[in-house]
């Protein structure tokens, strides 16, 4: 007994933007990250994503390293303007030939293919209407889905509509810290309310090419009160409404939370029917088949006074105690815990999937080649023991994809953050799979987490076994 159900899925995810490379290639149109990269100072380093890891060329290459770490699942993104080059119309064959041929080699090495289609690299064209701000893209995302489905469905077991809607709502729209780069937040409630809106009407056009299973996949914050003050639990409350229970409750609930719905108002000064139309919450309701969760940290919550920055009566402080990652985010695995049995309590039933988890550590390789990234051994072994210790008590968790399989474009911040359970050398391509990858492999091939002896070498044992000669 490993505590992980049998069919469990052991993968790593990517998203194609950040992996890719290849822009201009099988005739991809250009896509919004384009064009905030573009923009002077947008990118920390000033890199851009025109080669990345050079995925779209050495993808055999990639397939190969998930076999070495003995994954069953791999989750990766489709280049929506690839597919659909000019937002809506023409649909580019070469680009979904693309993603044909990866989905069968994945499913001749016997690994399932977990696929997302909206990874936050959406068709420029788009933004002549206001991108995600306007209904029409709701339109335009479901034609994408629709061709993506009529060719890969057959083959694909598991979708993912929508990555991380609170993200393109916040930092796409809010803050403009990502791509489109917008500053508005009657912008981003419209956004973040036509990304849910697009689900649904993907899946609607969906499920008549595939009977794979399909859901969206919220990055979910749990949040702690930063003390028993009654308006810091208060503010625990609204940070949960924001970040959370906002795109929950539509996705699996009674649609929009009606305190959070308050808030939003009282923020853009005007109430949420022209954005929020009848009928909209009854077309994202229902249509999930599982959920699809990221998890990287929480928030700890105080009462606050709302301001030209602060949208909402509360913020985040930093928990002085907690261990930290190399950029400083907090490392809390059992509020994972916490997180997969409130879920299986609040909407029971539903298949929950980890389809991101993962911590930036800037470990390079060191004399004999290698890279000894014990820290994330720790994370991924803390973070798995959570997940287990959630499956003990009920909750129905079908898989664990690591962000992420390799070093990547982290966005804004360029190629300094380091997620990777595999260092890519940007100079040359080179894969390097570090410790941390040879003990998932281990892991991934007992079902199961390992004993580990911290100083033991990781790769040698491996090795010993055959399974990387
Ligand atoms: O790299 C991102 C990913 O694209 C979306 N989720 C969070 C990751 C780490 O920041």
């Amino acid at each position: 007994m490993t505590g992980f159900p049998d069919g469990f899925l052991w993968g790593a995810a990517t998203s194609a933007y950040q992996i890719e490379g290849s822009l201009d290639a099988d005739g991809r149109g250009r896509s919004i990250w384009e064009d905030f990269a573009a923009r002077p100072g947008a990118i920390e380093g000033g890199g851009d994503a025109a080669v990345a890891c050079d995925s779209y060329r050495r993808w055999p290459e990639d397939l190969e390293l998930l076999e070495r770490m003995n994954l069953n699942a791999y989750r990766f993104s489709l280049a929506w303007s690839r597919i659909v080059p000019d937002g809506t119309g023409r649909i580019e064959t070469r680009g979904l030939d693309h993603y044909d041929r990866i989905v069968d080699a994945l499913l001749a090495r016997g690994i399932t293919p977990v696929v997302t289609l909206n990874h936050w690299d959406m068709p420029s064209a788009l933004m002549a209407d206001g991108g995600w701000a306007a209904r029409s893209t709701v339109d335009a995302f479901a034609e994408y889905a629709e061709a993506a489905a009529r060719r890969l469905g057959d083959r694909v077991p598991w979708w993912i509509t929508q990555n991380e809607p609170w993200i393109i709502q916040l930092l796409g729209y809010q803050l403009g810290l990502h791509a489109p780069g917008v500053r508005d937040l009657r912008a981003a409630v419209s956004a973040g309310h036509h990304v849910l809106l697009g689900h649904g009407a993907a899946v609607d056009v969906m499920r008549a090419h595939t009977s794979g299973r399909i859901g969206a996949a919220p990055n979910l914050l749990p949040c702690v009160p930063a003390s028993d003050d009654p308006a810091d639990i208060a503010a625990t409350r609204g940070s949960d409404g924001y970040v959370n229970r906002w795109f929950l409750e539509p996705l699996l609930g009674g649609g929009y939370p009606a305190d959070m719905r308050e808030h939003w108002e009282r923020a853009i000064g005007g109430g949420l029917d022209g954005i929020i139309r009848d009928g909209d919450e009854a077309r994202i309701a229902g249509r999930s088949d599982f959920l699809a969760i990221n998890y990287y940290t929480q928030r700890v919550m105080k009462a606050a006074e709302v301001g030209p920055d602060r949208p909402f009566p509360w913020q985040v402080v930093s928990d002085p105690a907690a261990a930290r990652t190399d950029e400083g985010t907090e490392i809390v695995p059992e509020a994972l815990t916490g997180l997969l049995l409130r879920l299986h309590r609040e909407y029971p039933g539903v298949p929950l999937m980890i389809t991101e988890n993962g911590a930036i550590y800037g470990d390079s390789p060191s004399h004999d080649g290698q890279v000894h990234d014990v820290r994330r051994i720790r994370y991924l072994r803390a973070h798995l023991e959570a997940i287990r210790v959630a499956i003990a008590q009920g909750a129905p968790v079908t898989g664990y994809l690591h962000w992420s399989l390799m070093d990547n474009f982290e966005w804004a911040l360029g190629y300094r953050p380091r997620f990777g359970m595999v260092y890519v050398d940007y100079r040359t391509g080179e894969r390097i799979l570090k410790d941390s990858a040879l003990h998932y492999a281990e892991i991934a091939r007992a079902g199961g987490i390992v004993d580990w002896d911290e100083t033991r070498p990781v790769g040698r044992v491996v090795d010993s076994l055959g399974a990387f000669g």
